[in-house]
């Protein structure tokens, strides 16, 4: 139904106001099931707004704590080239977190409470950015696996239902795909140079194909929150069916790189037409989701140290923000 319509029942205020909380929950639901967008105005049910901000915040939380295990080969990229290509892109990393940040605080939390969530371990961010970056192939191997992986989820979320996050994600999606392909490239070069190159590209794979299948999350049947998500289309896809298209994607494209995927059940399904694999160490993803992967600790006390380093600056742009505000009134 077009949305004017729509609106006339739902959101016409004078009638909102005679509907009860069954029936405004009814209309929106129907509102979501036409493939509207819920905008920070309209009225929602309480837990669609703080399911909203748990997943937009822990996916800013994840765009920005994922600077840190590439910003620490900047300065050790081969060539001028790749560190130029490298800084693009930790650069994107930066501005989806900003983009998201935004689009959570649209339904009414500030970013300085999203940042203590993230200080006092209320909200997440995604596993795989506690694993180390030991040498230069891993930074190819994070954009292709990590990067991968987050454009398959991240173009779903395209049809998100809550409007500003939608938006968001048309963009960081074109620039997650140049993510992928950059980190592709790298893998490409290594896999073809010398024997140590590819032994170097092939132990990235190794140490990065896991972690890459645990960015998808539980099983479905172990999702708390998927119902919910997929009834009111903030999830457009479960997590098993974003994690096989990924699979199913990436092996053909290792093999192109003469690499081998790390997973001795790994084979092709004529019956299903996708590739059956090995099942994900679940302990692990639980320690490091706690709390106890290899950088957990290096992660949070880096973005704690450095947000304190930067109390200067957010407290100079709040005066320039009021000292503006004064003229403008002034006037
Ligand atoms: N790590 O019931 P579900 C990127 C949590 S961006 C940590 O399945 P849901 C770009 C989950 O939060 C990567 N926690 O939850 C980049 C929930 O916990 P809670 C991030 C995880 O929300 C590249 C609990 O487990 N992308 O990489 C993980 O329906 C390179 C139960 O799970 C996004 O955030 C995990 N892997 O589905 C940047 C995309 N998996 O809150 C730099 C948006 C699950 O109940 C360099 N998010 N959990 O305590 C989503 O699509 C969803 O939130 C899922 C999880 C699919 C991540």
């Amino acid at each position: 139904m077009p949305r004017k319509q729509h609106r006339a029942g739902y959101y016409d205020k004078k009638i909102a106001k005679r509907m009860d909380i069954q029936e405004k929950l009814h209309a929106f639901q129907q509102y979501i099931d036409a493939e509207e967008k819920i905008e920070p105005k309209d009225w929602m049910p309480e837990e669609y707004r703080t399911h909203n901000i748990r997943q937009i915040s822990q996916h800013a939380h994840s765009e920005v704590i994922g600077m840190q295990p590439e910003g620490n080969w900047i300065t050790r990229a081969p060539t001028l080239r790749a560190k130029k290509i490298l800084l693009a892109k930790i650069q994107d990393e930066a501005g989806h977190g900003l983009y998201l940040y935004s689009a959570a605080e649209t339904l009414g939390i500030s970013r300085d409470e999203m940042i203590q969530q993230l200080h006092t371990g209320k909200a997440k961010y995604s596993s795989v950015f506690n694993y180390p970056t030991l040498n230069w192939a891993d930074i190819g191997a994070i954009g292709w696996l990590v990067d991968g992986a987050a454009v398959t989820n991240q173009l779903s979320l395209r049809r998100t239902s809550f409007g500003p996050y939608a938006r968001a994600m048309f963009r960081i999606c074109n620039e997650e795909s140049f993510h992928q392909r950059q980190g592709y490239e790298i893998m490409l070069k290594m896999a073809k140079g010398t024997k140590d190159q590819k032994e170097m590209a092939q132990d990235a794979l190794n140490r990065w194909w896991w972690p890459a299948l645990m960015m998808f999350g539980p099983h479905d049947n172990q999702s708390s929150r998927t119902t919910k998500g997929m009834l009111w289309k903030i999830k457009r896809a479960g997590n098993d069916e974003l994690r096989q298209r990924f699979i199913d994607k990436t092996v053909p494209q290792s093999e192109f790189l003469g690499l081998t995927i790390p997973d001795a059940a790994l084979s092709w399904n004529e019956t299903t037409g996708h590739y059956d694999t090995g099942e994900i160490n679940w302990d692990e993803f639980n320690r490091v989701v706690a709390g106890d992967g290899p950088c957990n600790r290096e992660r949070m006390d880096h973005h704690k140290r450095v947000h304190e380093e930067g109390a200067w600056v957010r407290a100079a742009a709040a005066a320039f923000a009021d000292k503006q505000k004064g003229m403008a009134d002034a006037f």
